[in-house]
């Protein structure tokens, strides 16, 4: 089976609600959808994000770009791979085009495991089980953070992860012990401070929040700051979680090396889609480090069903109001969908609404 044709799909997907960040709001998700054609008559369907709407048109043009490079090629994702980094190895996989690659390469798959009629973690020889599935929401404060730890418990959530990063530590710790009561003991919580604090108030504040019982503090400084966040491990008990800003697996395992975190989470495309992914389970598997995943919930799904020391699936559903099937939910946890590939297919009518 050979590509024939690949096409993208630039859109501002609705959100149920804006995420907040200490570092930046995103209102709706800019996404290029990728549709990879085969002269089997499979489809292969993913997407790509880039937060800022600003450089939707230019991560459109580098995916299309990019799959120029591959039409023609047999419908073997690994090879596709190497030759595409191959092929961009004087300017780097890095960026935007480290983006386009690994939503290219999450199409490839797809189509592969299409063509195997399997969900794709059957075609890598892994069975579907339910995952440890948490609500990943934006910056809230004290009183705001009730209604959405009570609408996580109701969804059938065992997790919720709020952002933090208030002005003040004391906006951070309201918020944190207002969602903690509100959870109780049926679901853990999470805090993402999304690369906001420079090392001494990010000490003082890992430090001052470590008997607030968290599940994680995740990205306290800035991604690449790899001694940071290593010494903030070493001082708090409380694990320290990084991961969504690997970019490629060679990232994670600068990561690894440095001990700069109790926990990793890499983000299916930024990790280089499924072949990088698959790189860095078996790096987390080798340090022994449990793996949770960042947003692209279709294939995360998949994914962590084959990675040895999974541990929870985010569930921040940017495709969600594009996708034809609801994610499914229940007693804590997330049922992968059983359809062949990563199980994504467009509601036309909303993709139509929504296209740029
Ligand atoms: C995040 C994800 C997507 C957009 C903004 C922020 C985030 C997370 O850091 O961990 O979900
Ligand atoms: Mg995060």
């Amino acid at each position: 089976m050979h590509i024939t044709h690949i096409h993208t799909t630039p859109v501002l997907a609705p959100l149920p609600r804006p995420v907040r960040t200490a570092s930046g709001t995103i209102g709706q998700f800019p996404l290029v959808l990728i549709d990879v054609s085969t002269d089997g008559g499979v489809v292969g369907r993913a997407y790509a994000q880039v937060y800022l709407p600003e450089l939707l048109p230019a991560l459109n043009q580098a995916v299309a770009n990019l799959a120029g490079m591959v039409i023609g090629m047999p419908l073997a994702p690994r090879d596709i791979h190497t030759h595409l980094l191959q092929r961009c190895r004087l300017f780097g996989m890095k960026g935007l085009l480290g983006v386009a690659f690994g939503g290219l390469d999450m199409a490839l798959w797809d189509a592969w495991a299409r063509a195997r009629n399997e969900p794709l973690a059957r075609a890598l020889g892994a069975e579907l089980r339910p995952l440890k599935a948490y609500h990943s929401v934006g910056l809230y404060d004290a009183q705001t953070v009730v209604e959405i730890a009570e609408e996580t418990l109701a969804a059938g959530f065992s997790g919720l992860k709020i952002k933090a990063g208030f002005p003040t530590f004391a906006e951070d710790l309201a918020a944190i012990r207002a969602a903690k009561k509100a959870l109780g003991n049926a679901a853990s919580l999470m805090i993402d401070y999304n690369q906001s604090l420079n090392f001494a108030e990010a000490m003082a504040r890992c430090k001052a929040l470590d008997d607030e019982g968290l599940a994680w503090i995740e990205e306290p400084l800035l991604a690449d700051d790899l001694t940071g966040c290593a010494r903030i491990a070493d001082a708090i008990t409380t694990p320290i979680q990084i991961g969504e800003n690997f970019h490629g697996p060679s990232e994670m395992r600068a990561a690894v090396a440095a001990r700069a975190s109790d926990l990793v989470m890499p983000d299916a495309q930024f990790i280089h889609g499924v072949t990088g992914w698959l790189e860095a389970s078996a790096l987390a598997r080798t340090a022994g480090l449990p793996m949770s995943s960042h947003t692209f919930v279709e294939a995360s799904a998949q994914l962590l069903c084959a990675t040895p020391t999974a541990d929870w699936i985010e569930v921040m559903d940017a495709a969600g109001g594009l996708r034809q099937t609801p994610l499914h939910i229940k007693d804590g946890m997330l049922t992968p969908w059983d359809t062949p590939g990563i199980g994504l297919e467009w509601r036309e009518d909303m993709v139509a609404r929504h296209r740029v």
